[in-house]
């Protein structure tokens, strides 16, 4: 296809509740969506960059400016497929989140034109997949497992609560006797550090899924060590941006599961090469979440119906998120969320929605460019 122009769409997206991890606490989402218009229609993607760089570097001001300056151009001229935008964009370092929603766009476009859903395109082989559900902390334990006990009403069959120094074995505690069965799990964004071993090997005694990075991204060692002494295991998001991470966390014996999101990887296309190298190897995946709208969502449900995806993801319904999401919503079926089917995402963005939420355009090239 040959992209005409490219529209950056930023909207604040305010959540149902607060969402606090160890790195900090989220209102709202101050989301950015890529919107291609080719000569063969057009496509949408998110990049899931969050207002601030406290997740990981990148955040929305710089994936819109990176976009705007050296991604979009890279694609601006010739004849572009979903697979060309990784190696047009290679010279760019980082900002996978923002590249990420670019070929999720590009893709999309393409899917649409061709009439194939994005599952069927990446090898997916269900039509639902399973989800959990990822819960913040709290200002208090009662309200942690108030919030779980609702959450488990609503069908979730998995809970991840997160985790950090100070919020662990007490909550931890409470919500396990309130649910002595429920597949549960945890993650700590990094907010361990080595001093909190013989801590989180206490863990143990809660039969946890697994504990999601303990500690930072470059902090392989420290959690090879951790796994070695813990009957939990050890899985990692941030340290994991790409294949040849994967194969160099799992070497060193640093997880024996892995996060896999399309942001933090740098798009659908890195993600499904870390699937099939996991696969390979013998090791299970799952898909995490970046708290999308409905259009994250949908390549997020998409790559997580492929083979190797065989814990729950960290995908919830659109009520979990917003009380009104920017596609028709995804809604929870027992503790599943339906595969789209239709063309490229499968799902249409709703324009009035964004309009009414004060959606601000920016168009690639601009006029004058
Ligand atoms: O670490 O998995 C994470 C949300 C924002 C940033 C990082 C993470 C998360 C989640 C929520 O845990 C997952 C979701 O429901 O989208
Ligand atoms: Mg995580």
């Amino acid at each position: 296809m040959r992209i005409e122009r490219v529209e950056l769409v930023r909207v604040a997206m305010p959540l149902v509740r607060p969402f606090r991890t160890s790195f900090g606490v989220q209102q709202a989402r101050d989301v950015l969506l890529v919107h291609v218009i080719s000569d063969v229609g057009d496509g949408w993607g998110e990049s899931a960059a969050h207002a601030e760089p406290f997740y990981n570097e990148e955040f929305t001001e710089s994936a819109a400016m990176v976009l705007e300056r050296w991604l979009v151009p890279a694609v601006l001229d010739g004849s572009v497929a979903g697979a060309d935008v990784g190696p047009r964009t290679a010279q760019v370092k980082g900002y996978r989140a923002a590249r990420a929603g670019l070929e999720m766009a590009v893709l999309d476009a393409e899917l649409r034109a061709a009439g194939m859903a994005m599952a069927t395109h990446l090898g997916g082989t269900r039509a639902s997949v399973d989800v959990g559900v990822s819960v913040g902390i709290t200002p208090t334990v009662d309200e942690l497992v108030q919030q779980v006990g609702g959450y488990v009403d609503d069908g979730y069959r998995r809970v991840k609560l997160k985790v950090m120094p100070g919020w662990d074995v007490e909550p931890l505690r409470a919500v396990r006797a309130q649910h002595p069965d429920l597949a549960l799990q945890v993650d700590a964004n990094a907010g361990y550090a080595a001093e909190h071993a013989d801590l989180i090997a206490s863990f143990d005694e809660f039969g946890l899924l697994m504990i999601e990075q303990p500690y930072a991204p470059e902090e392989l060692q420290l959690h090879a060590q951790l796994a070695a002494r813990m009957s939990t295991p050890i899985c990692l998001d941030e340290s994991i941006l790409s294949t040849v991470h994967t194969a160099t966390a799992l070497d060193l014996g640093a997880c024996s599961i892995v996060n896999i999101k399309v942001g933090r990887v740098g798009g659908l296309l890195e993600a499904r090469r870390i699937h099939d190298l996991c696969l390979e190897r013998g090791v299970p995946v799952w898909c995490g979440g970046m708290l999308e709208t409905g259009i994250g969502r949908a390549a997020n449900v998409a790559l997580a119906s492929l083979p190797n995806f065989t814990f729950p993801a960290d995908l919830s319904a659109s009520d979990r998120y917003w009380r009104r999401d920017l596609t028709e919503p995804f809604v929870l079926e027992g503790s599943q969320l339906r595969v789209p089917t239709g063309p490229g995402l499968g799902i249409t963005v709703d324009r009035d929605a964004l309009a009414e939420l004060g959606a601000v355009v920016r168009t690639v090239p601009g006029a004058g460019t």
